[in-house]
């Protein structure tokens, strides 16, 4: 009967153990790669775009001006999607989930204005 509950709590200790190591497996590795729909018109959009995306979690944050898709890609247990798209319409430029308040909007250069 000590034998079987010994081997019981070996048991038990393995699948704990093996579990634990495949989550920090995963979560170390994991890149998640999402495409945004952004407002902007031209180069200074995209610079500006780009460098409120790159925040703690996020490796690439790649506006393109002609089909004002951001391509980002990012840690999903560092950062999440929609604090990347707040960052993005707080310095001025809607997402598809945030808008940018208008005293925002009106502060961006002429060539900026997309609405
Ligand atoms: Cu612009």
């Amino acid at each position: 009967m000590k034998t079987v509950k010994i081997m019981l709590i070996a048991i038990m200790a393995m699948v704990v153990f093996t579990n634990s190591n495949a989550q920090t497996g995963t979560k170390a590795t994991a890149t998640k790669t999402e495409t945004i729909k952004v407002s902007g018109n031209c180069g200074m959009c995209k610079d500006r775009i780009e460098k409120a995306a790159k925040v703690d979690g996020v490796s690439k944050a790649d506006w393109n001006k002609d089909t004002k898709i951001l391509t980002l890609a990012y840690d999903p247990s560092k950062v999440k999607s929609d604090d990347v798209q707040k960052k993005i319409a707080a310095v001025g430029h809607d997402t598809e989930k945030f808008k940018a308040d208008t005293k925002t909007y009106n502060g961006l250069p002429g060539c900026c204005k997309y609405r």
